[in-house]
């Protein structure tokens, strides 16, 4: 039962096709999800990626709620999800996906190295963006694509830092850096419980400070985290 949902879930992505969700038939728990993540993420390996860094997800009080849990959840971030800063995403690569402003630690001897503003591309492969908490756990927490700006020390007041996402130079959302988990700092010792592991050179992702965005067609992003600064990317036509 894991391979087979891994497999599809794999299918969905590679042939950018939404799936239906799974249902209570296929007795997904939290558990089983995250052993369908490790073979999906194993999938990928198996085609040449490299694991480069984890995600945390349901990070803010918000998606929390709107999930009904409350319980951070994981995902592994690839080499081939990488974005560079100010890169263009393809869109014909992704299924409906959108963008949520991040913060990005550098890990390094399990602690913090450095901090950069970010941009988390995500992209259920589920239809409409509807699942359960296991099924989105199975699919990689909905990981996609990440762009990462410039890295620099952290600074002492990082939990409570404005972040501004922009789309075509307009406003589309507003936030601070308080939304995840109350101080970013905290996704470190949360990715560690959860993850098992953290390596040496790898992004962790700690969370999303506001509501995602859909990406549409030839949309520049550009994500501003104050005394972090910019990072941005565009979307294909
Ligand atoms: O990174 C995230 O917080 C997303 C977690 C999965 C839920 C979603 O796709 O919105
Ligand atoms: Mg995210």
């Amino acid at each position: 039962m894991i391979d087979t949902i891994a497999a599809r879930l794999d299918e969905a992505a590679v042939t950018r096709t939404a799936l239906a969700q799974f249902g209570a038939d296929a007795g997904l728990d939290v558990a089983t999800a995250y052993q369908v993540q490790d073979a999906l993420v194993a999938r990928r390996v198996g085609r040449g990626e490299a694991v480069v860094g984890v995600k945390l997800g349901l990070t803010s009080r918000a998606k929390m709620t709107q999930m009904g849990v409350d319980e951070v959840i994981w995902g592994r971030l690839t080499d081939a999800m990488h974005i560079c800063d100010g890169g263009t995403v393809d869109l014909s690569g992704h299924i409906h996906p959108k963008v949520e402003p991040e913060v990005a630690f550098l890990v390094e001897g399990g602690a913090i190295a450095a901090v950069a503003p970010a941009v988390e591309l995500i992209d259920s492969r589920y239809r409409d963006f509807r699942f359960t908490l296991a099924e989105v756990i199975a699919d990689n927490t909905s990981a996609s694509g990440f762009v990462v700006g410039p890295w620099q020390p952290v600074p002492d007041n990082v939990d409570n830092l404005g972040v501004l996402l922009e789309v075509d130079g307009r406003v589309a959302q507003v936030g601070s850096t308080a939304a995840i988990l109350g101080d970013p700092r905290r996704a470190l010792p949360e990715a560690a419980r959860l993850a098992g592991e953290l390596r040496d050179g790898w992004v962790l992702l700690a969370g999303a400070a506001t509501a995602a965005v859909p990406l549409t067609p030839g949309a520049h992003v550009r994500v501003t985290v104050e005394q972090l600064g910019t990072v941005s990317l565009r979307a294909s036509a």
